[in-house]
């Protein structure tokens, strides 16, 4: 059995990171999608997953949890240079802010939850969101500055580093959250790409939702057809 587990793409931020490494190098491997918040999503997810979380990779005999540790993965099955930068200087940094973005940026995450569909009023400009946005904007200028010569991504060359931040991207869109000129130029770049908008229009097309409560709690709906 080889399949991506994956939670719902306009949602699931963890989810669409290791799903872009995977399409964009074309791993031969069935995404299988549990929809977040639903009274049977945790006992779905406890059957086949230790942390009872997505994404999950499932490849033969060998299962793989935690998004990071899935790119990575990917990248040992592709090619060199097709996951991260071939340039050793490039391929570490690019790993760094990688790891920063997997580890960091909570109140980003917090305040305003991937939603790639939908347009929301920016929220209320905390000392912690405005931090998390200053240091994206300043990595995403200081690697394209350094790096990003050979394109338009943050190593020039579509890296893993990007799939990363595609969902900072979405919530820059979704939120209003881009200051610089340099921040919205990056993000155009990422929101036009053909691998998103691909999977934009999955995320526009699927039936389930989630609410958001006033304590943080996030339960998952139907939406009627129309
Ligand atoms: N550190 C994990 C985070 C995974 C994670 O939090 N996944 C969320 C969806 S984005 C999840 O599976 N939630 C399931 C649940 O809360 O029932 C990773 O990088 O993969």
């Amino acid at each position: 059995m080889r399949q991506l587990v994956l939670g719902n793409l306009n949602y699931s931020s963890w989810s669409i990171r290791p799903l872009l490494v995977a399409r964009k190098v074309g791993l031969p491997v069935e995404e299988v999608i549990v929809p977040l918040d639903f009274p049977e999503t945790s006992a779905r997810l406890k059957e086949i997953s230790p942390t009872a979380k997505v994404p999950l990779l499932i490849w033969d005999d060998v299962t793989v949890w935690e998004s990071l540790a899935i790119t990575e993965w990917i990248a040992e099955w592709a090619p060199p240079g097709a996951v991260w930068p071939e340039d050793p200087k490039a391929r570490a940094v690019a790993r760094a802010v990688t790891s920063e973005m997997h580890a960091g940026f909570p109140e980003l995450r917090r305040q305003c939850p991937m939603d790639i569909r939908a347009r929301h009023a920016t929220p209320e400009m905390t000392a912690a969101l405005d931090a998390d946005i200053v240091r994206v904007e300043a990595l995403w200028r200081s690697v394209r500055a350094e790096f990003g010569q050979g394109g338009p991504f943050l190593f020039g060359k579509w890296s893993a580093a990007d799939a990363f931040y595609t969902p900072v991207v979405t919530r820059f869109q979704t939120y209003g959250l881009a200051r610089t000129r340099d921040a919205s130029d990056y993000c155009a770049h990422i929101l036009e790409d053909a691998l998103f908008r691909k999977l934009e229009e999955q995320a526009k097309a699927e039936p389930w939702w989630i609410e958001y409560g006033p304590d943080g709690r996030s339960s998952g709906y139907l939406q009627p057809p129309a």
